[in-house]
C-alpha cells in the first residue's frame, strides 16, 4: 500500500476523531505499550520438543496444512517471521514442553532453568519478554487426574513438575527484569458420571497450596478454569467457580480463556466482575466455534467488547494480553498474524472510543444519545489509524502481509 495514501488517510481519520474529542495520537501511543503474549503452540501443534507422543489433555488440533514447525529452530524462524509481520513488541509464551532438551528425555519433574537458557537468551535476541506454562496433558501419567490425583505417587509427580515450572519462570523473570507470567492450566475432569467432586477438587486445592507455598519475586502466577475438555465431558476438576475462588482468596491471577465458558456467556462482562476481587487478570483470546475449538482469533463482537472492558475499566496495566488457539488448517505463520493483528484491531477501536462523551451522556440519563454515539463510534476510520500503527512499526499495512506470508511459505515452510 502507498505511504501517502495511509498518511492521507490518517490525517482525515485524526481530524474526524479530534471532533469527538479523540486523540488518536494518544490510541496510537497506548498500542504500543500493549505487548501481547504469542502463545507459541500456533507453530506446532501443541506437540512440543520431548517426545513424539499424542496430544491428549481433552484439546486437540484439526487439519494437517503443510509446514508445520518439527523442532526448536523452526518454531523460533516461524516466530520470528510472524513477529516480523505484527506491529509493536510482543511476548512469547512457552509451555514447559518446549524446553531445549538436546534430543534427550527429560521428564517433567526434572526439567529445570537451564534447559530454557537458550529461550531466555534467544528471547533477549529477539526482543521479546518470555510467560510460560506448566504441562499436564500428552504424558503417560496425564490419564484423567493430575494434580488431583488421589493417588499421592502421581499427585506427587505432577506437584514436582508445577513447583520445577515456576522456579524456571522466577529465572526467566528476573533475566529478563519484567515478571513472567506462569499460568496454570490442568485437564483434570472425568467422562463420565463421578460421585467424587468434593474429593478431587480438595486434593486440587492442597496440591495448589503446596505448589504455591514457594514465594517468588519475578515471575506471577495465574490459573485457568475451563468447562470442559474432549472425553472430560462430565466434570471438570479446576472449573470457574473453584479457580475463582482460590484466586480470590490467595490473590492469584485469574486466566479467563475466551473457549473456555458456556456458548451464551458473556466474557467481557467478566472483567469488571473479576477486578474488584483479584489483583490482575489474564486473558487467553481464542475464537470458540460452537464449542472450545480455538479457531484464529479475528475482529468479531466478542473480542471488540472484551477490549473495549479492558479500556473502560482503565485496567490495560491490570489485565495481561495472550493469545491462545490452535489452527493446523490453514498456513500457521497467517495465523498468528491474523489473531495478533486482530486483537490490536479491536484494543484500537477500544482506545479511540470517546469515552468522556459517553460517560457523561450516561451520568445525565441520556440514553439515546449513548447508544446513538456507540453506534456511530462503529463507522468512525479506526482502520486508518491502525494502518498508521503499522506504517510506523515498519510492518506491511493492510492486506500486503498475505504476500509476504506465501513469500515465507514458499521459501521455507513448503520445504519442511
Ligand atoms: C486448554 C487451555 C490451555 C491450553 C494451552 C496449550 O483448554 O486453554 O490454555 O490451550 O495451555
Ligand atoms: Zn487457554
Amino acid at each position: 500500500m502507498k505511504d501517502g495514501l495511509i498518511e492521507s488517510a490518517y490525517r482525515t481519520a485524526q481530524e474526524r476523531y479530534a471532533e469527538i474529542g479523540v486523540d488518536t495520537e494518544k490510541a496510537i501511543a497506548a498500542l504500543q505499550d500493549i505487548h501481547i503474549s504469542l502463545h507459541c503452540w500456533q507453530a506446532d501443534d501443541v506437540t512440543g520438543f520431548e517426545s513424539s507422543g499424542e496430544l491428549s489433555g481433552g484439546i486437540q488440533t484439526t487439519g494437517n496444512y503443510p509446514g508445520k514447525a518439527r523442532n526448536i529452530e523452526e518454531v523460533r524462524a516461524d516466530i520470528v517471521e510472524a513477529k516480523s509481520l505484527i506491529p509493536g513488541s510482543h511476548r512469547l509464551n512457552l509451555h514447559a514442553i518446549y524446553g531445549d532438551f538436546g534430543g534427550k528425555l527429560i521428564d517433567r519433574d526434572q526439567i529445570e532453568p537451564a534447559h530454557f537458557e537458550s529461550w531466555i537468551q534467544w528471547a533477549q535476541e529477539n526482543g521479546m519478554k518470555l510467560d510460560f506454562n506448566s504441562t499436564s496433558f500428552s504424558h503417560p501419567k496425564s490419564g484423567n487426574l493430575s494434580l488431583a490425583n488421589p493417588d499421592k505417587s502421581i499427585r506427587d509427580f505432577w506437584i514436582e513438575h508445577t513447583r520445577r515450572c515456576r522456579a524456571i519462570a522466577e529465572e526467566m523473570g528476573r533475566r529478563q527484569g519484567d515478571p513472567c507470567i506462569m499460568n496454570l492450566w490442568i485437564h483434570d475432569g472425568s467422562k463420565d458420571l463421578t460421585v467424587n467432586r468434593l474429593k478431587y477438587r480438595e486434593l486440587l486445592k492442597e496440591s495448589l497450596d503446596e505448589i504455591f507455598s514457594t514465594e517468588y519475586e519475578h515471575m506471577k502466577d495465574c490459573i485457568e478454569a475451563k468447562v470442559f475438555g474432549i472425553g472430560l465431558e462430565s466434570y471438570t476438576v479446576g472449573s470457574a467457580d473453584f479457580y475463582i475462588a482460590y484466586a480470590a482468596q490467595r490473590q492469584k491471577i485469574f486466566t479467563l480463556d475466551t473457549g473456555h465458558y458456556h456458548p451464551t456467556e458473556n466474557i467481557y462482562d467478566k472483567i469488571s466482575a473479576l477486578l474488584p476481587f483479584l489483583p490482575e487478570l489474564m486473558l487467553h483470546v481464542s475464537r470458540p466455534v460452537r464449542w472450545d475449538s480455538d479457531h484464529v482469533t479475528i475482529i468479531n463482537d466478542e473480542t471488540l467488547e472484551l477490549c473495549k472492558e479492558i479500556v473502560r475499566s482503565n485496567a490495560l496495566d491490570r489485565v495481561h494480553i495472550g493469545l491462545d488457539y490452535f489452527d493446523a488448517s490453514i498456513n500457521r505463520i497467517g495465523a498468528y498474524v491474523i489473531g495478533t493483528r486482530a486483537t490490536q484491531k479491536c484494543l484500537m477501536q477500544a482506545l479511540l472510543e470517546p469515552l468522556g462523551s459517553l460517560r457523561s451522556y450516561e451520568a445525565e440519563d441520556k440514553g439515546f444519545q449513548r447508544l446513538a454515539m456507540l453506534e456511530e463510534g462503529k463507522a468512525l476510520p479506526w482502520g486508518a489509524v491502525y494502518d498508521m500503527f503499522c506504517l510506523r512499526n515498519g510492518v506491511p499495512v493492510g492486506e500486503d502481509y498475505i504476500k509476504a506470508v506465501e513469500q515465507y511459505e514458499r521459501d521455507v515452510t513448503s520445504k519442511r
